[in-house]
């Protein structure tokens, strides 16, 4: 049977007036938006506010915290809007039109990092009991508008919200995502373009995998050849690079600004390769070793037994900590396959106490258990639940990264064009099916500080490879951080996610495009 054309037209027309008639009656539903992370929850009241040339930011008081946040979201609308929206402080509740951003210390369910959105008519009102709460709130705000605000030129509004209350808090304080710059070498436009991606999703930590064997990449003042020389090249013999204290400092302050805390990996007493082409004096045998660019794993170990390892290992430390506003310290620990088991035990035991000793709380590899935890070193799960269990056991607590579900450098499926498979493959809706608090039954929730998805770069060494492995399951990721369990089903967020598509693209995140996801239809607006 053939239809004609009119009646195609007809049948289009038609068509397209159901879906407007449909978009414009959920458009003012709060409860339909798309936000990732799903928020904890929603009360809508079916109106919508919408931006004008008079809207303006307001923030509380004189606070030159809460004013760099206004401007963030002033920085984020007005490109597209075009509506010139400026940041004003106040001590009193603005008139009709604006945004207000203010603290109000009396709400303990929101802790630090949550946050109520108020959207009336009249007025968009974020409350939160930190700054960081205001932050993250602030992300939803972008989130709740069409996804074109996110363009970089103006664009044809209206900018509508729709009204309601969203209260909105986070299930683990810890969510975070891990760059391997040691393999491929990512400079500090590609670290902040990654931060905020990570801002985006409410993110709170990016932990940066600064040394392994085929790179140094943080200067040392008090070692210098590790960067001079153990800098110099990557995995394929590229050039490499470092960053240098300063380049470094303003990554870490970039990140602060973005409530993101960075934390810094020193792998050890394995994976140090490019130490020991460094300084032949850390080499048992005393003669250096080769510069490394090939991919494999667990043949270099520090001299556990020599006493200028830990002076080397302590100005590591030192220089490091001094750089590092968090709480944490990364020491690697894995995949030690050259060093002897009483070795590395002895090893990580006295580390532990030099990185306590500067302040910091370490975190290591989940082979770290077979050590004697430290009270406050966290156990980072990826590969052994024996070793998490054996963590717990010992009262440590747990990071979550099991590499069969959280590993971003593993492959979505046998076509991907990098990545790698010995943890299988993680399909978009694989790395989202699982929950952190239900992989191991001596895991529970309170021994789990949160969950980190690992971008290991043995495979990628450009931005664009780098997002294409990362996105969309990042989105995954922050989503399984912040939204408790049970509001989580992958039916219901792959909806969301498809209109992420358009979002990503508009922020130029280029992301693997799943077949599992329906990126061009199931919008909800
Ligand atoms: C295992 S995860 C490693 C890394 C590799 C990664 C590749 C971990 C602690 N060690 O050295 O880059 O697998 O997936």
């Amino acid at each position: 049977m053939t239809i004609t054309n009119s009646k195609r037209f007809a049948f289009g027309g038609l068509l397209l007036a159901v879906m407007f008639s449909h978009m414009a009656c959920k458009k003012s539903d709060l409860s339909k938006q798309n936000l990732i992370p799903k928020p904890v929850s929603i009360a809508p009241s079916g109106g919508s506010f919408e931006l004008s040339d008079k809207t303006d930011i307001y923030v509380q008081g004189e606070s030159a915290e809460l004013k760099q946040i206004g401007q963030y979201l002033a920085d984020k609308l007005n490109p597209s809007t075009g509506l010139g929206i400026e940041v004003k402080t106040t001590n009193e509740a603005p008139a009709k039109g604006n945004i207000y951003l203010s603290l109000s210390g009396s709400d303990s369910q929101l802790g630090s990092e949550g946050y109520q959105l108020t959207i009336t008519d009249k007025m968009v009102n974020l409350v939160a009991n930190k700054p960081a709460g205001l932050f993250h709130g602030v992300q939803s705000i972008r989130q709740l508008f069409p996804s074109k605000i996110e363009m970089s030129s103006k664009q044809k509004g209206p900018w509508e919200l729709a009204t309601g209350t969203i209260r909105d808090y986070p299930s683990y304080g810890y969510r975070g995502t891990m760059l391997d710059v040691a393999r491929h070498f990512f400079g500090v436009d590609d670290v902040k373009n990654l931060i905020d991606q990570l801002a985006y999703y409410k993110m709170n930590v990016l932990h940066l995998h600064l040394t392994d064997d085929q790179g140094w990449r943080i200067e040392i003042k008090s070692w210098p050849n590790l960067t001079a020389h153990g800098g110099k090249t990557e995995v394929g013999g590229g050039e490499g690079g470092f960053y240098t204290q300063e380049q470094y400092a303003d990554i870490v302050k970039y990140a602060q600004d973005r409530y993101i805390t960075i934390v810094p990996e020193i792998d050890m007493p394995g994976h140090t390769n490019a130490a020991l082409a460094s300084y032949a004096e850390l080499n048992m045998n005393g003669k250096a070793t080769e510069l490394y660019t090939g991919t494999d794993v667990g043949f270099s170990t520090l001299d556990t037994k020599k006493e200028l390892t830990y002076k080397f290992v302590d100005d590591v430390i030192r220089e490091l900590a001094a750089l590092t506003p968090g709480e944490y310290l990364h020491i690697g620990g894995d995949e030690t396959e050259v060093t002897k088991p009483e070795d590395y035990v002895a090893f990580m035991n006295r580390v532990q106490d030099m990185v306590n000793a500067r302040g910091k709380k370490v975190l290591a590899w989940d082979e770290v258990a077979l050590a004697t935890l430290k009270p406050n070193t966290v156990v980072q799960y990826w590969d052994k639940a024996e070793n998490a269990v054996k963590g717990v056991a010992q009262g440590a607590k747990v990071l979550m990264s099991p590499a069969k579900y959280a590993y971003l450098d593993m492959k979505y499926d046998s076509t991907s064009p990098y990545g790698l498979d010995w943890a299988g493959y993680i399909e978009v809706d694989k790395g989202y099916n699982w929950d952190p608090a239900n992989l191991e039954t001596s895991i529970k929730k309170e021994n789990i500080i949160g969950i980190e998805a690992p971008l290991w770069s043995e495979t990628v060494g450009t931005r664009e490879q780098a997002e294409y492995m990362i996105f969309p399951r990042l989105l995954g990721y922050a989503e399984i951080g912040w939204t408790p369990t049970e509001l989580r089903s992958w039916n219901e967020y792959k909806i969301r996610l498809a209109n992420h598509g358009e979002r990503m693209k508009f922020m130029n995140i280029g992301f693997y495009p799943s077949k599992l996801v329906n990126w061009n239809g199931q919008k909800q607006k």
